[in-house]
């Protein structure tokens, strides 16, 4: 076995996104494009002489052959051991749990999320840091200026290396060791939670549950977690098998593409409760019998709840929301007297706050919640956390939404997603926003009044960063919102995404309709944004 220089030349646009390289799998395919990027992604983790790096993915088409190439790549390149869940798979915060209990280096996620896979869909590249968590700006911008520039990449001359079993094996000098993909995850979920309560109290009287995997990563760790170790009824878990094109569809847990589990919750048999996760299982969606729990919400009802978790029972140091989300947390924040912070929309920006023990809990109206038990998101971790809940309090999901509600009032909330609009109208869509939004304040717009409109610059209280144009925020004087922001994370023309938020007193209306609460709202947002005039479309494809 011997290590090849390969000559090469730059490719164009490896710059990650909202979380990692995605582009469509035809891009990825041509000729040195992953390696490429690895080995630029390589040349900005110093230290990997001797190291260790953690490898997995979501198991999406491409991710097989792409995990023998980073093998190889990683034995040409100096690292001393690779830790690879089984079959390549390896959830998104399952990988920051082993990165974090191990120590390691960092790790590659081979996951374009919750878009689609297969010869069609889309391919992606995370790369996390020590820490456990994606790397942050400055990390990712080294890449990108290293991917322009690079000449040539290392990799081994060796065979495929097996990944079906546990244990080691060796490639070159470089130690394979297949590890389960979901054990450390599942014991450190343990330690934060009382299973045996959730048992006790739930399953063992007949409580009811059904969670999607939606033929993604989560399937075989939820069946150990809730079948076998919680007493769910076998069969709780569906399209639990982990398939290269998630069955066909969008591993995307929300109303639109999670529809089947949507359907079940809101049929005439309704379980309890029910669950999804995406496709590198990061995300979660949760749902009560007939009642589905918004993101954001769900984020707000955890940070009031957590003290009756095993994990938090000492209290919450701050809690942190991406921007967009809506400002119900910022509420329980206020109760506990714990600090409240606002960041760019990404899960890196949640990670000097956790870092520096300033935030326990944080989330993203985008379905994603997590702690600071790992670096990421992470949707089994949130689903256990509410069946938790459920088991302490003895109250359905619907009941426990509801006397929140009460309690702090109610954050009427939705996102409006125009997907693959044309990248250059929508581009022009979002300076006409910029400019007109701060000439907004002090202006009537229907039966609103705008406080102030503006571009969102985040400032990092840790370390002083700053992040620019962060979505365009125009605020008005009774609390309400809306937010402009062009996705990161799409890979086909351009995605405009629509925030929309208006808070309502407890006890107030607090049953309405989102979209009916909204209403207002919404023709607001695409009057002033000239949504129609600028992009073509007289109606969101997404909304969630
Ligand atoms: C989206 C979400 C964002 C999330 C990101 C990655 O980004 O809005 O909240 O952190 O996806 O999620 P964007 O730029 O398209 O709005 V995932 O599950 O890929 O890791
Ligand atoms: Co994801």
């Amino acid at each position: 076995m011997h290590v090849c220089t390969v000559k090469t030349k730059p490719y164009g646009g490896q710059k990650p996104g909202t979380s990692g390289l995605r582009k469509p799998v035809s891009v990825f395919k041509q000729p040195h494009y992953l390696e490429n990027f690895i080995q630029a992604a390589f040349d900005s983790l110093p230290g990997r002489e001797g190291a260790t790096l953690v490898l997995g993915g979501d198991g999406r088409y491409f991710a097989r052959e792409a995990a023998q190439i980073i093998l190889r790549m990683a034995a040409a390149n100096g690292f001393a051991r690779v830790k690879v869940g089984r079959d390549g798979l390896l959830a998104t915060p399952a990988a920051s749990c082993v990165i974090r209990k191990y120590g390691t280096l960092g790790g590659i996620i081979l996951s374009a999320s919750h878009n689609p896979g297969g010869p069609a869909g889309d391919f992606g590249v995370k790369v996390n840091t020590g820490s456990g968590g994606p790397a942050p700006e400055e990390v990712t911008g080294a890449i990108f200026e290293r991917s322009r520039a690079i000449e040539s990449y290392r990799i081994l001359e060796a065979s495929d290396v097996p990944l079906e079993r546990l244990g080691e094996s060796r490639l070159g000098a470089m130690t394979v060791e297949v590890i389960d993909p979901g054990r450390d995850h599942r014991e450190l979920l343990e330690s934060l939670f009382d299973f045996d309560r959730i048992r006790d109290r739930l399953f063992r009287r007949g409580f009811r549950m059904v969670f999607d995997a939606l033929h993604a990563v989560t399937g075989p760790s939820a069946r150990v977690l809730f079948e076998e170790r919680l007493g769910a009824p076998a069969g709780s878990v569906r399209h639990g098998t982990p398939r290269e094109d998630f069955g066909g569809g969008h591993p995307d847990p929300n109303l639109t593409h999670a529809h089947e589990l949507v359907e079940t919750l809101f049929g005439s048999a309704a379980p309890d409760f029910g669950a999804a996760c995406d496709g590198d299982g990061d995300r979660n969606m949760i749902l009560g019998r007939r009642f589905f729990v918004t993101p954001s919400d769900s984020l707000a009802v955890l940070a009031a709840q957590a003290r009756h978790a095993r994990g938090y029972a000492r209290g919450l140091a701050g809690v942190a929301r991406s921007m967009p989300t809506s400002m119900a947390v910022d509420r329980v924040a206020e109760r506990l007297r714990i600090a409240c912070y606002a960041t760019p929309t990404g899960w890196k920006y949640f990670g000097n706050l956790l870092d520096a023990g300033r935030v326990t809990l944080c989330g993203e109206e985008s379905f994603g919640t997590g702690s600071d038990h790992v670096r990421e998101k992470d949707g089994l971790w949130a689903v256990v956390f509410w069946l938790d809940i459920l088991a302490a309090s003895g109250r359905p999901v619907a009941e426990i939404v509801r006397a929140h509600w009460r309690e702090f009032g109610r954050n009427y909330y939705s996102r409006h997603d125009y997907e693959e609009v044309d990248a250059a109208s929508a581009a022009e869509l979002m300076e006409h926003v910029r400019a007109a939004a701060p000439q907004l304040a002090g202006r009537r717009l229907g039966s609103y009044e705008v406080a102030s409109g503006g571009d969102f610059r985040y400032v990092d209280p840790v370390d002083g960063s700053v992040a620019e144009h962060q979505g365009i925020e125009i605020r008005f004087t009774d609390g309400s919102r809306i937010v402009y922001r062009l996705s990161g994370t799409g890979t086909r023309g351009a995605t405009l995404r629509v925030y929309l938020e208006r808070y309502e007193p407890g006890p107030g209306r607090l049953d309405l309709d989102p979209q009916a609460a909204l209403e207002d709202l919404i023709a607001l947002a695409r009057e002033a944004a000239r949504i129609e005039a600028f992009t073509g479309r007289t109606a969101p494809t997404v909304v969630t």
